[in-house]
């Protein structure tokens, strides 16, 4: 028989995080490490036998080692037929796409997302559902359960051959219909549905843009959407060719690791409207001249403008964030009647309230933006959301906001990375402030009153399932927010997040630096959890 049981131990640290299962090259590449975990995925998510799925990744290094070893794996557990993206490629956004417009069973996703890639780099894989979206928890941790209990894992012998992943079509592998197609074409249809391409056109005519791809995913779709189908000159693109290595930077669209363009858009003539993608094309970061978004401003703005661009024109039900991101985007929604709901941090979350129409949009304070168009957070969409609104508001990126604060208000935000923090160290700061949160409520601080402490529970308001400890929150009785959460991304020891939060009332001081309106509260946050007095460092490695 073709089909192989291959015999192995099972790994021990295969529990996905907050966004599958990251870790890094290397030990992607231990023998059966990855294909351990797709088998996992295959007994975790179960009825597989017959169905079609989807496969797609962001090009980074071991990405098309890992489609083979899938797609091997997929025949030999009776997949009736795999859809993948040429050479392996597609945006996590456009396989969420792909899902839903083709009624696939669900899909798996190789990203590691805005983790740098290449042989030292990151690599990670994902399932996602029949509605296009991450697997909830439940399907997570029965992917999990099942990664401890393997004894081998099954798969098709090479002797069954090779399936050409640069050729469009099907072919077949053993039993297995393999489709390849092009990854950009279902995706730029459905953004020419849902944003308004004439005026687009237009405004590209007599303003700029530049677009970064930073070498991943996103390059393909960039140049089709905004250069084919917009018109905007190719020198509108940087970074536009995908590489296994992302040019050796950090595909992650925030002012720290997008410097090309921070610097084009802090120049004298700078494009009127910036933008930046991650390694898998699901972030985005928006920038205007010597302006960058925050991006729950972003989310907040989107909403309290959603009715002129046309996909939404017809009204939307309602806004979804993660705990950390900022209540810029609540203030609206208080103001448009609509409901808005506070998640915690993962797009995972966002699937039930999108499935159930009670939310139409969705945003994390991590670059990410979405809508109900996908089960996805999508870059590119945020893209085009935001150059339609310029382009029907007349308004420029500053003007926007502008409008917005002296409307809502304004929530100075920002967010303290502490990276590859030992892993006890990381533990014990976390530990030692939730043991102090039932002390530190209705406690006044340099005159601010702390009106609640808890650690973030989320009870989901359609299936009622419930998720612990998702991130401590000191919620300040003025409005201000200190929270703190370990990530469940990384892959080198642990890092820390610390998300700092100020509201401005729309009479205030609306246009002060960030840093500089959020400096008390940076000091009251380090008086009260002590990152660095208690790791010694002297200062986060990333600060967006
Ligand atoms: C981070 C972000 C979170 C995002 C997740 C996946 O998770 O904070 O908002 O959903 O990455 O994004 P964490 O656990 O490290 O804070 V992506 O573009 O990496 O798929
Ligand atoms: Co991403």
């Amino acid at each position: 028989d073709a089909i192989q049981r291959i015999a192995c131990h099972a790994f021990r640290d295969q529990r996905p995080g907050t966004s599958g299962l990251r870790k890094r090259v290397l030990q992607f590449q231990t023998p059966h490490y990855l294909a351990m975990f797709v088998q996992a995925i295959f007994e975790g998510v179960g009825d597989l036998r017959g169905a079609a799925i989807a496969l797609g990744g962001d090009g980074r290094f071991f990405n098309r080692e890992a489609s083979e070893i899938i797609l091997r794996m997929a025949a030999a557990h009776g997949v009736a037929r795999v859809v993948v993206g040429r050479g392996g490629l597609m945006s996590t956004p456009a396989v969420s796409n792909l899902i839903r417009q083709r009624g696939l069973k669900g899909g798996i996703i190789l990203s590691a997302s805005h983790n740098p890639g290449g042989p030292d780099g990151d690599f990670g894989i994902k399932y996602n559902v029949a509605n296009g979206g991450p697997a909830p928890e439940s399907v997570t941790e029965a992917i999990f359960r099942h990664s401890q209990s393997l004894a081998g894992y099954d798969i098709l012998g090479e002797a069954a051959g090779k399936v050409d992943l640069d050729r469009t079509g099907e072919q077949r592998l053993g039993q297995l219909v393999v489709e390849v197609v092009d990854c950009v074409a279902d995706y730029a249809r459905l953004m020419e549905q849902l944003f308004d391409f004439e005026r687009m056109r237009r405004w590209l005519k007599s303003n700029r843009l530049v677009f970064d791809a930073m070498h991943a995913v996103t390059g393909p779709y960039a140049e089709e959407i905004l250069v084919k189908r917009l018109g905007a000159p190719a020198s509108a693109l940087l970074n536009a060719v995908p590489k296994p290595d992302f040019g050796n930077h950090h595909p992650d669209p925030n002012p720290a690791h997008a410097e090309e363009l921070m610097a084009r858009m802090w120049a004298a003539d700078a494009p009127a409207l910036g933008a930046a993608s991650d390694g898998d094309g699901d972030r985005n970061m928006i920038v205007g001249p010597r302006m960058a978004v925050s991006p729950s401003d972003s989310l907040a703005v989107m909403l309290a403008n959603a009715a002129l661009i046309p996909g939404y024109s017809k009204g939307v039900s309602g806004v979804a964030r993660s705990m950390p991101t900022s209540r810029a985007a609540d203030v609206v929604a208080r103001e448009l009647g609509l409901e808005a709901f506070e998640t915690p941090t993962g797009w995972k979350f966002f699937g039930n309230l999108l499935d159930a129409g009670r939310v139409t949009l969705c945003g994390e304070e991590s670059y990410g933006t979405g809508s109900d168009h996908v089960r996805e957070k999508d870059g590119l969409w945020a893209v085009l959301f935001w150059l339609n609104l310029v382009a029907v508001s007349g308004r420029s990126v500053p003007d926007l906001l502008g409008d917005h604060w002296r409307r809502f208000g304004r929530h100075y935000y920002s967010r303290h990375d502490y990276e590859a923090v030992d892993s006890d160290l990381a533990d014990d700061i976390v530990a030692r402030l939730r043991g102090r949160l039932g002390d530190l409520s209705g406690r006044s601080h340099d005159g601010r009153r702390i009106e609640l402490t808890d650690d973030f529970r989320y009870v989901d308001p359609v299936d009622h399932s419930v998720s612990e400890r998702q991130g401590l929150r000191l919620v300040f009785a003025d409005g201000s927010r200190i929270i703190l959460r370990l990530s469940g991304t990384g892959t080198v020891g642990a890092t820390l997040r610390l998300y700092l939060e100020q509201f401005e009332p729309r009479t205030g001081r609306l246009d002060r630096e960030p840093a500089e309106a959020l400096g008390t509260l940076a000091e009251l946050a380090e008086e009260i959890v002590g990152i660095r007095r208690i790791s010694g460092r002297t200062r986060p490695d990333v600060v967006t």
